[in-house]
């Protein structure tokens, strides 16, 4: 298997959508099966056979799959007999919540916070078509994206109320074990932690426990993964 996943400079894997892969891949015990593939923002040539020009990508005999949902989806078809990655019987529905609810409400608010740490972590060469596709996309600076981000991590503390409240009743937002729900979330979280020095979570905050136990999962190989310093 082939896993193509987003790289920064010193091969620094922050996408949160490859974490989701990531985590998805540990949590099958498929790890050692995935030959990872870095992938730069100038580096999409490295794409063309997937037809499209984001990662994550994997592929696997003979198969092209993009998009970590549909790569969660096909890794949980192809290797396990049981769901364990995806707990909700009713099509999916409560991971598609979390992951769509992630993608929509909680990123923008991370990305409000972090998008100009990003900048000092990926490839000097990629810096300028990151800038600009960013600042195109929020119609202003880096800077002033994240000018006032002590207020946004409030914003994003409020967001987080549904996370805090499963958190109340069970270790994981999966239950007593993890799920796709929770590798949702924590590659919001990695790609913060990875890419910026500034911490998402105010201190006290319950969802710090949460984090502490899913970078305790698999032999904590997300905590090995370089963070920047708080
Ligand atoms: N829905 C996709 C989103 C993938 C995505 O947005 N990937 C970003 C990295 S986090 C990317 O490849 N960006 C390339 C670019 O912005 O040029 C998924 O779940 O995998």
């Amino acid at each position: 298997m082939k896993f193509y996943d987003l790289s920064g400079s010193d091969n620094k894997r922050f996408s949160p959508f490859g974490w989701r892969v990531r985590m998805s891949l540990a949590h099958l015990g498929l790890e050692e099966n995935a030959q990872v593939e870095l992938v730069k923002f100038s580096q999409k040539d490295k794409l063309k056979f997937s037809g499209q020009e984001l990662v994550p990508v994997i592929q696997d005999n003979g198969v092209t799959i993009s998009d970590s949902w549909r790569i969660a989806e096909y890794l949980e078809n192809s290797y396990t007999s049981q769901p364990t990655l995806f707990i909700s019987l009713t099509n999916k529905a409560y991971e598609k919540f979390v992951a769509s609810w992630v993608d929509s409400q909680v990123h923008p608010l991370v990305a409000k916070c972090v998008v100009r740490d990003i900048l000092d972590v990926i490839d000097p060469n990629d810096r300028e078509y990151f800038r600009r596709s960013r600042e195109e996309r929020f119609g202003m600076s880096l800077e002033e994206i994240v000018a006032n981000r002590e207020e946004t991590r409030t914003s994003l503390k409020r967001r987080l109320f549904p996370v805090r409240k499963v958190l109340e009743l069970n270790p994981f937002l999966g239950g007593k074990s993890a799920s796709f729900a929770d590798y949702s979330v924590f590659g919001a979280i990695m790609w913060a932690r990875i890419t910026s020095s500034f911490d998402i979570l105010e201190e006290h905050d319950p969802i710090i426990d949460w984090r502490e136990r899913m970078l305790d999962l698999y032999n904590g190989f997300a905590r090995e993964e370089t963070a920047r310093e708080h």
